[in-house]
């Protein structure tokens, strides 16, 4: 090619290029920007959901019930699960039962804890209409020491199960830590809290070898008796 000729195409060629880059670029920025702004409002989105809504619906046969169920709640919250609380009664309140366990779904609730004492008949009945996750927390008794509470959780018929948990405190810590479980399948950040709970009371046994050594917590059956001897 003449040198003239390539002086005069190295400017044209920068005038055609200019423009196609130019175009280029404002692709790549509006893609960067569009797929950005997708990701900051699904992550918002599972941000309040995080925050607000219950994934959790713990529900009891009578406010005598919370003295037990509260540590399915401080659990949870510890835990970082949202959750709501309700006294729901088969006995005394069956269609707010059954409207409590046909909408939980649609209300975005994921997992529902059920304790009841006696003729525990919440927990099962809660299952019969919904196909979420049922925990039932067998609440201890005055006659029968929750042995009753037990047995009328547990002893489903086939068809429609409810996870038993054990009588008492132990059942409502561990039907919310259940929970954590199922949730965290579907929540990393759950499945973490639930990691770091585990870690954490593994280290508190260890570090406690000895139950003689001072300041280790005393059993408080004994002390009660002899205050009130
Ligand atoms: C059950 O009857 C409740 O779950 C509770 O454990 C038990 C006694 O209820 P209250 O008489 O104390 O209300 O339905």
């Amino acid at each position: 090619m003449p040198l003239g000729a390539i002086e005069l195409a190295t400017p044209l060629a920068r005038c055609d290029t200019a423009p196609f880059a130019i175009c280029i670029g404002l692709c790549f920025w509006s893609a960067y920007v569009c797929i950005g702004e997708r990701e900051l409002t699904s992550r918002v989105k599972r941000n309040s959901r995080k925050d607000s809504q219950p994934l959790v619906g713990i529900i009891m046969g009578s406010s005598s019930d919370w003295e037990t169920m509260e540590h399915a709640a401080t659990t949870l919250k510890e835990l970082g699960v949202p959750h709501e609380t309700r006294v729901v009664s088969a006995h005394r309140t069956p269609d707010l039962l059954f409207e409590y366990a046909a909408s939980a779904e649609r209300r975005g609730l994921e997992v529902i804890i059920a304790g009841a004492g006696g003729a525990a008949h919440l927990p099962g009945m809660t299952a019969s209409k919904t196909v979420l996750p049922v925990l039932g927390v067998p609440v201890e008794s005055k006659a029968l020491k929750g042995l009753d509470s037990l047995l009328s959780i547990q002893q489903m018929p086939g068809g429609v199960p409810v996870g038993t948990l054990a009588i008492g405190k132990a059942g409502a810590i561990n039907a919310a830590l259940l929970s954590a479980a199922i949730l965290g399948s579907k929540y990393a950040h759950i499945r973490e809290a639930l990691r770091k709970f585990r870690g954490a009371q593994t280290e508190r046994v260890l570090s406690n070898p000895d139950p003689s050594a001072a300041g280790f917590p005393q059993k408080k059956g004994p002390q009660k008796k002899r205050n009130r001897a």
